[in-house]
């Protein structure tokens, strides 16, 4: 009998491991030679409301979830979300949600230099978004463990368009949104500023008129996997 239980496992599941990082770009900061118009940010705070980490069988159903919960991705990753044993196979869909649990979905703060110009924000954001992804090898290993990483790219928030894959990242705007020039800009200013002027693109996205709307929607699509994998939005 003592023999049977290693093998009852080894035959009969894995381990699937979670974890997330927000990269350089969240832990360090994003340099100006990632920007287009030469600016560059320093995150104090960027915190995801994982709410769910599935991983899904080829007929749609939910082989497991791991616990979820609030991650700082400031701090240095990646961190693991959690674990659970599944049956020991291939993959190929792995579905997270950042979505409000208590609070927010996606805090970001730091502060935003372009030039002489430098600018703080702290911005919330309360939609729930499910990210559908596609993890490029996963396979459980029997006895073993295999791992998903819901990778954060903090770059997104900046992009100056939704849905074009010639977007570039920008700051100026966001910059100049500071209307009341106390150099903290915030949600509310940023639905002050249209985007059309800006030659922000939006595609599809005709509702997207503001840029407080715009980086909303960009605050959507942050979520990739395993680095630069993909995950869809249903927006
Ligand atoms: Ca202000």
């Amino acid at each position: 009998m003592i023999t049977l239980l290693p093998l009852f496992v080894a035959c009969g599941g894995g381990t699937w491991v979670v974890d997330t990082w927000g990269e350089d770009y969240i832990e360090t900061g994003i340099p100006a030679d990632t920007f287009e118009d030469g600016c560059s940010v320093v995150f104090t705070t960027f915190e995801v409301e994982i709410a769910q980490a599935d991983l899904i069988d080829g007929d749609d159903e939910v082989a497991g979830s791991v616990p979820t919960g609030r991650f700082d991705l400031v701090e240095p990753g990646p961190q693991v979300v959690g674990e659970t044993v599944v049956t020991a196979k291939h993959y190929d869909t792995a579905r997270f949600a950042i979505a409000p649990v208590d609070g927010d979905s996606v805090r970001v703060a730091g502060a935003l230099t372009c030039g002489a110009a430098s600018v703080d924000f702290d911005w919330s954001f309360d939609a729930s978004t499910t990210y559908e992804c596609e993890p490029a090898e996963l396979t459980v290993p029997a006895g073993g463990e295999a791992g998903t990483q819901l990778t954060v790219h903090g770059d997104h928030l900046f992009y100056d368009g939704l849905e074009n894959d010639d977007a570039v990242v920008r700051g100026q705007a966001i910059v100049d949104a500071d209307g009341d020039a106390d150099g903290v800009v915030t949600l509310a200013e940023l639905q002050a500023v249209d985007v059309a002027p800006l030659g922000y693109s939006v595609g599809q996205f005709s509702e997207v008129t503001d840029l407080g709307a715009f980086v909303e929607h960009l605050s959507r699509t942050i979520g990739h996997v395993d680095g630069e994998g993909h995950c869809a939005v249903q927006f």
